[in-house]
Order: structure tokens, then C-alpha cells, then sequence
């Protein structure tokens, strides 16, 4: 009945409420509210509120762009590429070939040679340091040949190989490939290896990029300081010995050399090492000569090892050429060399000296330097050395 009289009050309609006009009432109600004309507000509390949609709409969420990644461009760094050993020979040959080897070359001509042409090339075979009892050999034999139809520069120089090979071949034989390669079979057999040689030869440098290049094969390398005289010398060592990841034996400056040869042999035994080598003194701070202290220092190792040292290398510059000759005879007559060591030929024209010294001693080329670093000594080869002397291809 509430309901009615609030809609006569709308309606305008006043009097009693009668039971016909509820009916008709209700029936006007439900038409007014089916049309829509008749909207209930959010006050009335008995009916559900829908809130009517706003004229801004809302706004789509939108997605937050994920930043693109700039595409990544490889950056192409140009691999600097690897001198090979063969390459950095052939470098260091490079003054020994222009100014000696390579002139050879230049004198034939095509036509028969002139006797000033073979003239010039005996003149330059002793330039070359070869030993004047090797280049009167080959003069001999080259005349012969240079009588001969069809001998040319590329006949002279497969002749000039074939007779450098001859005159080192059966002595480069004996190298023993202890030396360049360890054999993990003979782990712990600490072979010692003294090095010697006169002052600047290049024994320190030697003995720093041989004692890195078997600790990269996984040998245990002990290395003894016995050039005590020069502490500078024993310093610059023991920076090849970090970086090889040797130990270093030092004594005091001015102590006896034998005496830390002594010692670092001991250390390499009782650590098992597999190598212990030996960098001596070029040169005697006492009037004592060396020849004597060394000889002592070699023998004192027999003490700990009857057969040390097994290998004794003199190391020689190139640079000295034939008048090293006199030099390696004296330490080997001293000392019973096992092999040479050939040094510093990128500073020389006279890396062909090595020839003349082989052959004379009768001692085998271990190893050859080019250079500072530890990738300028190598094995020495003695087809990829007269190959890279003569400029030719290395026969296969
Ligand atoms: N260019 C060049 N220099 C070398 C070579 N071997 C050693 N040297 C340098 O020669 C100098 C003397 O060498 P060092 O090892 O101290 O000689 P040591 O007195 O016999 O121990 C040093 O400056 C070395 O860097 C090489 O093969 N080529
Ligand atoms: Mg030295």
C-alpha cells in the first residue's frame, strides 16, 4: 500500500487508495518500466545499482613495449695469423740470404758462366763463413759441373744442397729427441742438461725459452743459477722461470758456481723433476779460468748421478761466424759437448757459419734462435735450415 501512495503521489493523484486503481496502478508501473521511461536510482536501496558507462573511455592497457635488443652484430676481429716456425726461419735467414745466398743465384745468367763469374762465386762462398777447406771442396766439385750443358742457377742450387746436407747429415743424426720432446714414460728420470757458452752467446735467453717449452709439454723443470758473477743475469732468469713455471736454484752473488749446480741437481732428485738445467757462467769473476771451473762443475754432478750431465750444449752467436770455431773447440775439449745451440742468426749474414762449425767439431745443431722470443727457437732441421738459407722449396 506504501508503494501505491508514493505513486499517487507522482501520479499527482490524491484520495483513497482503492483496490481497482492498485491494479491499474501496478499494471502502468510495469509498462512505464518495460518502456524504460520509468529509471530507478542509485538512492533506491532495495534495487541493484549498475553504474552507467562514462563517456571517456577507459583506456586499453596497454602493453609496455618491450625494448627491442639492437641486433647484435658479431664483431669481427681479423685473427692475427700465426707465424709459423718455418715462416719466422726463413725471417731470420733473411740477412744470410740477401747478402750472401742469394747473390749466388744472381750470377747466372743463362749462358755459360765466365771464369770472373765463378771467381765471384768462390769470393762469395767464403763470405758465406762456410770454412775454407768446405768452400775449396765445392769448388772443386762445382767446376766439374759448371763444364757441364745445362747447368743452370736451379742446378746450382739443388747441387749446393745436396753437398751442405752431405757434409752435417750423419752428424745431425745424433741428436737425441730428448732434448726437444718429453716423453711422459720417462717421468721423474731427471735428465740434467748444462749450457754453455761465452758472455751475451744468448745461454740465459735459451735456457728460458727451452725450459717454457717443456714445462708446456708437462715436464717438471728445475733450473740452476750458476752464472753467479752477474746478479743482473741471475734476475733475468729468474723472470724466464716464472713465466715457464720452472723452479729457479740461486745463490748467493759471488758464491761458488759448482756449488749451485750441486744444489739445483739435488733439489731436481729429491722433487723428481724431469729435467735440471744448468746456466753457467761465460766468464770468471776470479782470475781462475773457466774451462777448469766448468770441467769441476760437470764433474761435482756425478756426485748425485754418475751419469750427469747428459747433454752439454754450447750455445754460439751467429754473428761470430767461423771464429767461433776456435771458441767451440776449446769447450769441447774441455767439456765433451753433445750439441750446439745456434743463436742470433736474425742479426747475421752468417747463419751459413753453422756448416763450417758442424762439420769441423763434429757436434750436432740442436736447436737454432731467430729471435727474442720463445717462439724463435726451434729444433733444428737441417733440410727446412738449408731450404730457408738457399730460398728453395723444402724437399718433401
Ligand atoms: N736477436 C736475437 N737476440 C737474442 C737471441 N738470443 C738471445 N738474444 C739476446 O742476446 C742478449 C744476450 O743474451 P743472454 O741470454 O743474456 O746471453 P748470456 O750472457 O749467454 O746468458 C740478450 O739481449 C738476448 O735477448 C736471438 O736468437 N736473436
Ligand atoms: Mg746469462
Amino acid at each position: 500500500m506504501e508503494l501505491v501512495r508514493s505513486l499517487y503521489e507522482m501520479l499527482g493523484i490524491s484520495g483513497a487508495v482503492n483496490t481497482g486503481d492498485l491494479w491499474g496502478l501496478i499494471s502502468l508501473f510495469y509498462l512505464l518500466m518495460a518502456s524504460g521511461s520509468l529509471v530507478l536510482k542509485k538512492s533506491d536501496p532495495k534495487i541493484e545499482y549498475k553504474p552507467e558507462p562514462t563517456s571517456t573511455p577507459i583506456p586499453a592497457p596497454t602493453s609496455t613495449p618491450t625494448p627491442v635488443e639492437p641486433e647484435k652484430v658479431e664483431e669481427v676481429v681479423p685473427e692475427k695469423p700465426k707465424v709459423t716456425w718455418g715462416e719466422r726461419l726463413r725471417k731470420g735467414l733473411s740477412q744470410s740470404r740477401s747478402e750472401v745466398w742469394g747473390k749466388l743465384g744472381n750470377i747466372f745468367t743463362g749462358s755459360a758462366l765466365s771464369e770472373d763469374s765463378i771467381e765471384e762465386i768462390e769470393e762469395l762462398l767464403y763470405g758465406a763463413d762456410i770454412g775454407p777447406g768446405t768452400v775449396a771442396e765445392l769448388m772443386d766439385e762445382l767446376n766439374e759441373k759448371l763444364k757441364k750443358e745445362g747447368f743452370g742457377e736451379e742446378q746450382f742450387k739443388e747441387f749446393l744442397f745436396a753437398f751442405l746436407s752431405s757434409k752435417m747429415d750423419g752428424i745431425q743424426k745424433e741428436v737425441s729427441s730428448e732434448l726437444y720432446n718429453f716423453d711422459p714414460a720417462n717421468k721423474g728420470k731427471t735428465k740434467v742438461i748444462m749450457v754453455v757458452g761465452v758472455n751475451g752467446a744468448g745461454k740465459t735467453t735459451t735456457i728460458g725459452k727451452l725450459a717454457t717449452k717443456l714445462t708446456n709439454q708437462g715436464a717438471k723443470v728445475v733450473v740452476g743459477a750458476c752464472d753467479t758473477f752477474r746478479a743482473a743475469a741471475v734476475d733475468q732468469l729468474e723472470v724466464w722461470c716464472e713465466r715457464a713455471g720452472a723452479q729457479m736454484v740461486r745463490a748467493k752473488e759471488g758464491a761458488n758456481p759448482s756449488g749451485v749446480g750441486y744444489d739445483a741437481l739435488q733439489q731436481a732428485l729429491n722433487e723428481k723433476a724431469d729435467y735440471c738445467i744448468l746456466d753457467t757462467a761465460g766468464r770468471l769473476h776470479t782470475k781462475g779460468n773457466l774451462m777448469e771451473e766448468l770441467t769441476k762443475s760437470k764433474n761435482v754432478l756425478k756426485k748425485l748421478d754418475e751419469s750427469a750431465p747428459h747433454h752439454t750444449l754450447l750455445v754460439i752467436d751467429a754473428i761470430t761466424g767461423q771464429n767461433a770455431l776456435r771458441q767451440a773447440e776449446e769447450f769441447n775439449k774441455a767439456l765433451e759437448l753433445s750439441g750446439l745451440i745456434f743463436t742470433k742468426c736474425d742479426g747475421s749474414s752468417k747463419a751459413g757459419s753453422a756448416i763450417g762449425i758442424v762439420q769441423q767439431l763434429k757436434v750436432p745443431i740442436t736447436y737454432i734462435g731467430v729471435g727474442e722470443s720463445v717462439e724463435d727457437l726451434d729444433i733444428f732441421n737441417l733440410d727446412e735450415y738449408l731450404s730457408a738459407l738457399l730460398d728453395m722449396t723444402q724437399p718433401a
